[in-house]
């Protein structure tokens, strides 16, 4: 069925009460009005039936792990991932013609969601210097441009290599061998700008970057704390483990400026009682907290529980495996208490009795697992607060046991799969030791760039070539109009992408359009049908395959580009069989067996309904931290501050995006229909401002360079959102997130801890360009 193309959307807000639970038959309805809108029935059919089914399709939306073999539901998706799913299996196509139509330049000034909605690219196609139109080219043609700039580098440092988090095990361990053969750890990811901060919190005190509990620990806590997330948007079947949580009599406290919907109650679409009844209450408490002043928090709750153990002593804290298992206790206790309650209440903007009761529920509670996502790992403390979190943890051996421990709730569907597969900047010397073993080349030492140094090394003009496998760099990276500037300075840039976006019309002097077959598609090579593997946050690895034809008869999979450019740059000098790897991704994952720890025996193991579970030494009571032990950590008092006139902004998604990819301009469960610049604001906040409802401003940064970072006509939504705390939503507003404003440590862009001012307009916004 051919889709009429679609317009830029009429811009015309309209505001209703934000809802107060998530997840029931609407929207199951939703998801399906989605679907039937940009595919056909039977495709709707054919993708959604074997989505998170063993065998089937891996949901390419977020990274929430499935339930057990035999405990899956008929439908085991959610309207989020029915609509992920469904927007690459869209009907739509972009041919050459459409190219031909568009420059690059009209391409650059349409919106984020109308380039999305134009459909699946289907040739590759390249931008030559000083053209405005993107023109095809051979797959043979592109592969050969892009190796010749390679090879042409004055050292392979020039060249740049990022990875999204829905890039396959398989393509991203061919995408590190490929970078590390060709001399560079130049390696940034998605993650760099996601849980980046959880990693380096984590590897330091529990040594393991990685979460340590499993749906089963989550169905058995007695008490689950959901911190800096929305799960009701972005990890909708998380709402089906905690309902198993609070069925089994667990509690939840939720730390969060916005009182989502998914976290005061969820109806289940797939329960009767969810479909019928009342739905099942999420958050027994919700903490209404300042942007930045989760480590306030944990520290005061720290604080509290060593007094308790002072006034009943041998019955708060764990001493056994506190003396065990970890090492610091005494530094820590000592350094806690020194924190001042007046600067704890004013950071969290709680009172003491609310953080008191928190620690009562602390108290009845023998299993506790803390949860969190972007809300605290996008703070300039980010890493501190993580490891307080663990403090907290460790305080009452909270750590390697049923229904306890930490739990980073991740993003892309195999954003952890590709770490593990050497997508990152800085992996251990161990992992290099083991790639120069199994495929005899010497691989560089020296860290790579991160997602932030990349960018100001191509702002330097120290890069040259960018190629991208997956994702939508500069919309997903801070500073859009810096970034914007430093990606032009490249010769050129090339993306492996399935749909359309911003990135290929911020283009290097020569650019390149690399399309590439989806999770939803077959995969078929010379030696047969193909599967991937992915890894969820749970740190299980399985199949997925792919069922729908694919878009285009010109599709190439991830890993036969990555590949064949490997064999044009490099030649068969390197010994690898690229041939044999693109042939069979059996033998792709017989050499990750060979490289990455745990995954010995990787094809028969996956191919076990299922997969594999990785193990996670924690849960084996082993801390591989320097000194064998989970580390209690001191950590200095931080917190964020806008000055008078000022509001702290955060900039997130809606429940109708894919990251940087609006689906369209709503929010059903905030209320918000039919815009997307609009910023929500505490009403009192407002009228101090001598601001109203409805009016139009315009968002001005404020940081510590010269540098006007400004986001124009938003209209102001009035917002139960905690006071002095604005929201917006991310891609629209990383024009405001300073490149320089990152986390501590981690490196990880601020971007829900910007200061901005909010500057009135008089005039209405101009319309939407065409
Ligand atoms: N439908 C859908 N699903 C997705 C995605 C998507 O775009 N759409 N993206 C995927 C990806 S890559 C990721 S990383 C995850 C992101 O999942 P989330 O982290 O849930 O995503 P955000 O929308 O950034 O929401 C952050 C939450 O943190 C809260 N918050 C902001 N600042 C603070 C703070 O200082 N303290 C506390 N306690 N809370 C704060 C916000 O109010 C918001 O509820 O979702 C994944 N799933
Ligand atoms: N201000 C602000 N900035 C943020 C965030 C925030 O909360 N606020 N969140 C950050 C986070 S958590 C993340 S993860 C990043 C996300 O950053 P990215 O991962 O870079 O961005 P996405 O929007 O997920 O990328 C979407 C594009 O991926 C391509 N794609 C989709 N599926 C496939 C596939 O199967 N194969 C290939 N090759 N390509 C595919 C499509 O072309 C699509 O247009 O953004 C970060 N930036
Ligand atoms: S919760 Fe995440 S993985 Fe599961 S169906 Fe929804 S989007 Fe997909
Ligand atoms: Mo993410």
């Amino acid at each position: 069925m051919k889709k009429a193309p679609r317009q830029e959307p009429q811009e015309r807000l309209s505001v209703t009460a934000p809802k107060k639970w998530a997840a029931g038959v609407p929207a199951v309805t939703h998801a399906l009005e989605y679907s039937l809108q940009e595919t056909t029935v039977g495709r709707t059919a054919t993708t959604l039936l074997t989505m998170n089914q063993v065998g089937g399709i891996d949901c390419p939306g977020c990274a929430w792990a499935d339930p057990a073999p035999g405990h899956r539901h008929r439908n085991e998706y959610c309207e989020n991932g029915a609509k992920h799913i469904n927007d690459e299996a869209t009907a739509r196509r972009i041919t050459p013609d459409f190219f031909r139509t568009h420059s690059v330049s009209e391409l650059g000034r349409a919106s984020d969601l109308w380039l999305n909605q134009q459909g699946r690219l289907t040739e590759p196609m390249v931008k030559r210097p000083d053209a405005d139109h993107y023109e095809p080219i051979s797959w043979h043609d592109a592969l050969e441009l892009l190796a010749t700039e390679l090879k042409a580098l004055d050292s392979p440092d020039e060249a740049v290599f990022y990875t999204s988090g829905r890039a396959s095990n398989e393509s991203a361990f061919i995408l590190q061998l490929f970078a590390r053969v060709f001399g560079t750890n130049n390696l940034p990811d998605c993650s760099n700008m996601c849980h980046e901060s959880s990693g380096f919190a984590l590897y330091e005190t529990l040594g393991t970057g990685k979460g340590t509990v499993s749906l089963d620990d989550l169905h058995h806590a007695d008490l689950i704390f959901l911190v800096g997330q929305n799960p009701g948007t972005n990890h909708p079947r998380q709402l089906s483990a905690l309902e198993q949580a609070k069925l089994n009599g667990g509690r939840i406290i939720a730390v969060n400026p916005l009182p989502e919907a998914g976290l005061l109650r969820f109806k289940n679409p797939q329960q009767v009682r969810g479909v019928i009844g009342g739905g099942t209450r999420i958050a027994d408490r919700f903490l209404h907290i300042r942007a930045g002043g989760d480590l306030a928090l944990f520290q005061g709750l720290n604080r509290l529980l060593l007094e308790a153990e002072d006034a009943r002593p041998g019955t708060v804290l764990d001493h056994d495996f506190i003396r065990s298992s970890t090492s610091g206790f005494e530094a820590f206790s000592q350094h806690v208490r020194t924190i001042a309650w007046e600067d704890i209440l004013t950071a969290t903007g709680l009172t003491r009795p609310e953080i008191e009761a928190v620690r009562d529920d602390v108290l009845a509670s023998k299993r506790i697992i803390v949860c969190w996502a972007m809300g605290v790992t996008q703070q300039r403390h980010a890493v501190p607060t993580i490891r307080e979190m663990v403090n907290f943890l460790l305080l009452r051996g909270n750590m390697g046991r049923v229904g306890a421990g930490v739990c980073p709730v991740r993003g892309h569907s195999n954003v952890q799969g590709d770490r593990t597969m050497g997508v990152w900047e800085q992996m251990p010397d161990s992992f290099l030791d083991a790639l120069q073993q199994v495929f005899g080349f010497d691989p560089p030492r020296a860290h790579g760039l991160d997602s932030v140094n990349a960018i100001r090394a191509m702002r330097e003009g120290r890069i040259k070539v960018f190629l991208s496998l997956a994702g939508n760099f500069v919309r997903a990276a801070p500073d859009s109009a810096l970034t914007e500037e430093a990606m032009r300075r490249c010769r050129l840039t090339a993306h492996i992408s399935t749909k359309l976006n911003r990135s290929h019309t911020v283009c290097g002097q020569t650019a390149l359009i690399l399309p590439t077959l989806g999770r939803t598609e077959r995969d078929i090579q010379s030696s047969g049908e193909q599967f991937v593997t992915v890894e969820n946050s749970m740190s299980q690895v399985h199949t997925s395959s792919g069922r729908l034809e694919p878009a285009s008869r010109l599709l190439l999979s991830e890993v036969a580009i990555l590949c064949r450019l490997a064999r044009h740059t490099l030649g068969d000098t390197a010994g690898i069989p690229w041939n044999r790897f693109e042939a069979d991704y059996g033998a792709i994952r017989h050499r990750i067996a060979q490289v990455v720890p745990g995954f010995h025996d990787f094809n028969r193991r996956v191919a076990r309904p299922g997969g594999i579970q990785l193990p996670n030494p924690v849960n084996e009571g082993v801390f591989a931290t320097p000194v064998g032990k989970a580390l209690f950590t001191c950590n200095a008092w931080d917190m964020l501050r806008a000055p008078q006139g000022h509001l702290v902004l955060q900039t997130l998604r809606s429940h109708d995006q894919w990251n940087t990819i609006p689906y369209t301009d709503n929010d059903r469960y905030r209320g918000i229909h039919g815009r997307r610049k609009v910023v929500l604001v505490n009403p009192t906040d407002l009228t101090e401002l001598g601001l109203e409802k409805g009016q139009f401003v315009d968002l001005v940064g404020v940081w510590t360079d010269d540098v006007e970072r400004r986001a124009e006509d938003f209209e102001v939504v009035p917002y139960p959102t905690t006071r002095g705390c604005a929201a917006t939503y991310y891609p629209e507003t990383n024009v405001l997130v300073p490149l320089d404003s990152v986390a501590e440590i981690s490196n990880q862009p601020t971007s829900k801890g910007i200061v901005v001012r909010l500057e009135p307009t008089h005039s209405r916004p101009s319309p939407s360009p065409p």
